[in-house]
């Protein structure tokens, strides 16, 4: 099936800043949307989010060239290209921007039209975007990591640790998977009320309270396990993002919240005690993008214990993928297809984790929209683990209830993992 027309736009994210929509319109006028997320705590290697930077429009952020990028040329190439090969697209695409970072397109602009392909193709084979994109297995639905508490550059607390996360490893299924996470969200909320403490939340829908250490938004989490009837060490554990290369400075890790400055090798101690005093079963970027030391040591001292992610460190790329298996650096990536730019690309990352033995996690960005193409993605790579943010703001949850459609639909196939998945299983 042909590509027969391909338009785009500025809309708006979460957080009310530009982004790119794109349409692709097929022979048989089948079209997909999509629309690219954001993020704020950006690794410095990933592809390049072109924005415009003129100052009179959305303070630098407007994305017209992008826009103008698929309008124009990248439409002109692909048009009349059959949507069935997606790697062909891709990589029409690439040999466009003919730049190592997709700085001269921008990798929003090829983002937004290679999801957009992938979803128009689906529809024109009648088939769900989970389906048709599938690798080998694609009935597997993922656990999620769900972030209920925001701290670091996604909240204007003083908590420095990102996100803090409830990891259902013990449920049966998804949607079982989801009540715990929800329930022990509501559990934590009264919690905070009754504290005196703040429940606005952050840019991922989890609460962002001020608090005296990382610690404390531990404990509080703990508590709001403990109100639930679901059990603490079996049925729910916990999950963190440090997002550590935004604590780096000058050589130190600056923790605030608990006044103190870390080197390196004392950034692994504190991370190990957390999970020695904690059942904490997941950390990513618990390190600096170019601590490469540090990653191997943290790695190296409870990579057996702990799963152990790669986020700001790889950015789904496979040559920092393939340094990070070298390096024993981690034993599980996190994968956004943003940070790299194509579909292709992203499940190329994907199959090389998957043949070293690591886990992939599919995530969302800080800044989101209504689409919930990840949930499709997650169950078409069969990658059993997904971070989508918390259980409130249509950003987030429109992931869950695309994964409880996907759940429902798939009835008796469904399968969902358990301990197994962990990259250190
Ligand atoms: C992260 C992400 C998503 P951002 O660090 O993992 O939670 O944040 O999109 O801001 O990079
Ligand atoms: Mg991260």
């Amino acid at each position: 099936m042909k590509i027969k027309n391909i338009l785009s736009r500025s809309v708006l994210d979460s957080r009310g800043n530009p982004t790119i929509e794109v349409d692709v319109q097929l022979a048989d006028d089948s079209i997909g949307r999509a629309i690219v997320p954001s993020g704020a705590s950006t690794g410095k290697f990933e592809a390049v989010e072109l924005r415009d930077n003129d100052f009179n429009f959305y303070f630098g952020k407007s994305v017209h060239n992008a826009v103008k990028n698929v309008n124009t040329l990248i439409s002109q190439e692909l048009i009349g290209m059959d949507s069935s090969n997606q790697s062909d697209i891709d990589n029409a695409m690439i040999a466009l921007d003919g730049t190592n970072n997709k700085s001269f397109l921008g990798a929003n602009a090829i983002l937004g039209v290679s999801l957009a392909n992938a979803k128009a193709f689906a529809l024109s084979e009648k088939l769900p975007l989970y389906m048709s994109l599938g690798i080998s297995d694609n009935s597997t639905l993922p656990i999620p990591m769900i972030n209920i508490l925001n701290g670091g550059c996604h909240a204007d607390n003083n908590v420095d640790i990102q996100e803090f996360m409830v990891f259902p490893i013990g449920a049966s299924s998804f949607s079982n998977a989801l009540q715990m996470g929800t329930e022990t969200f509501h559990h934590l909320k009264s919690i905070l009320k009754k504290k005196n403490l703040s429940t606005t939340v952050g840019d991922e829908g989890g609460f962002a309270p001020n608090l005296k250490s990382n610690e404390e938004a531990i404990e509080l989490i703990l508590e709001a396990i403990n109100q639930s009837p679901f059990n603490l060490g079996k049925d729910l554990f916990l999950a963190l993002d440090v997002a550590a290369s935004e604590l780096f400075n000058n050589g130190k890790y600056h923790l605030e919240s608990n006044n103190v400055h870390f080197n390196s090798e004392e950034m692994v101690e504190f991370l190990k005690s957390l999970v020695r005093q904690y059942p904490i079963i997941s950390i990513e970027d618990g390190l600096d993008e170019n601590d490469w030391k540090g990653w191997t040591l943290l790695t190296d001292e409870i990579g057996d214990k702990c799963q152990i992610v790669g986020d700001d460190l790889t950015v789904t790329n496979i040559t920092r993928l393939k340094k990070a298996i070298d390096n024993k650096s981690m034993n599980s990536i996190l994968i956004k297809l943003n940070q790299i730019g194509t579909i292709t690309e992203t499940i190329a990352t994907i199959e090389l984790a998957k043949s070293n033995n690591f886990s992939t996690i599919i995530s969302h960005r800080s800044g989101e929209t209504e689409d919930v193409t990840i949930a499709d993605f997650s169950v078409a790579m069969g990658s059993g683990q997904i971070k989508t943010g918390s259980t409130c703001r249509t950003d987030r949850v429109a992931k869950y209830n695309q994964l409880l459609r996907i759940e429902e639909s798939l009835g008796a196939n469904a399968k969902f993992p358990g301990i197994e998945v962990l990259g250190n299983k």
